[in-house]
């Protein structure tokens, strides 16, 4: 004697509750086995029932997957800007790239994390706006674990909030990443500065002793532009542009601090990297316009280098 239909159904909805994904997906299978195999009446119901669960289960677990929140790292370096809602995050990643991004005069219009590439000196550097970090979310508040998980992969953090708030408003920020261990390097933009009344960025200088904090505005060109060196000089990389027969050339490589001539050499190709000759040098690291160095000379951001080959 087969258990009763709704019996079977409380069961089953019973055993599935909490359930998503594979383990989801097991468990309905093994109520099919159980369930009597009768081809009409309530039974085939639960039948139908369960094999709508299997696809249902198999839609909702793609889309937990599309959901995911991390950001494929792109460009030099990965500079993330976080900060209480409504500060002015998205209206800078759209003042300093080529993308369109929902801006808007409420809280919480970014849901996402959302990339952008900026061009710094010729470099292409990735911004991330992290959304909705709150209070709490060490402990998930507000979906903060995958939100940390972005600013953990990271290169440094831009703290952003407004020239004219109340420091306490970014603290909170600061705090959850200290709390999970994140610790990069960072300044605070002190965003929408246009608005702001003096002594407001002394007010958040005084709050953040430990930070740089650089006031910006989308509508004032030479605050974006201090914005982007302040990024640049976050990333701790150096740039080297490179000469061949005369020409510069317009992208520079984006190098470690501690990079030579050498290492030139073999960002261009590994081969010339082993046989080259020599340099001639321009820029910070030269003592004059075109220096003649060897393999070991260490270069310095805002070099132009002409590999002679062998
Ligand atoms: N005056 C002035 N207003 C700005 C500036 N930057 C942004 N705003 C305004 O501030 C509001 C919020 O801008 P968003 O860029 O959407 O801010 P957000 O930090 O991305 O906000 P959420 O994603 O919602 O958390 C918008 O109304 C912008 O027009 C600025 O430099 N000066
Ligand atoms: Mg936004």
């Amino acid at each position: 004697m087969p258990m009763p239909h709704r019996t079977f159904a409380a069961m089953a909805k019973r055993r599935l509750i909490g359930k998503e994904g594979s383990a989801r997906t097991r468990e309905i299978r093994s109520l099919l086995t159980e369930l009597p195999d009768y081809r009409n009446g309530p039974y085939a119901d639960l039948r139908k029932w369960l094999m709508d669960e299997v696809e249902e289960t198999r839609v909702r677990s793609n889309a937990v997957h599309r959901d995911s929140i991390a950001v494929r790292r792109e460009g030099a370096a990965q500079i993330a800007l976080v900060g209480p809602p409504n500060v002015g995050k998205s209206s800078l990643l759209q003042a300093l790239s080529e993308i369109q991004i929902k801006t808007g005069d409420y809280p919480f219009t970014t849901l996402r994390p959302v990339p952008a590439l900026t061009r710094i000196g010729g470099v292409l550097v990735q911004l991330v706006e992290i959304p909705g970090l709150i209070e709490g979310a060490n402990e998930d508040r507000g979906g903060g674990r995958a939100l940390l998980g972005v600013l953990r992969s990271a290169d440094a953090i831009v703290y952003c909030t407004r020239a004219d708030a109340n420091p306490a408003e970014l603290r909170p920020v600061v705090a959850e990443l200290a709390l999970a261990g994140i610790d990069k390097p960072a300044f605070v933009a002190a965003t929408r500065s246009d608005e702001a009344p003096g002594g407001a960025i002394d007010r958040l200088r005084a709050a953040f002793p430990d930070l740089d904090v650089l006031p910006v505005s989308v509508i004032d060109e030479a605050s974006l532009d201090a914005f982007r060196e302040a990024v640049w000089r976050l990333t701790g990389l150096i740039r080297v542009s490179l000469r061949s027969n005369g020409v510069t050339e317009e992208e520079p490589l984006a190098l470690d601090p501690a990079a030579t001539v050498a290492d030139v050499a073999d960002s261009i190709h590994h081969d010339l990297g082993e046989s080259f000759s020599g340099a001639r040098v321009w820029g910070p690291s030269a003592r004059f316009d075109g220096q003649r160095v060897g393999r070991e000379h260490q270069v310095l951001d805002g070099d132009t280098v002409e590999i002679l080959r062998a």
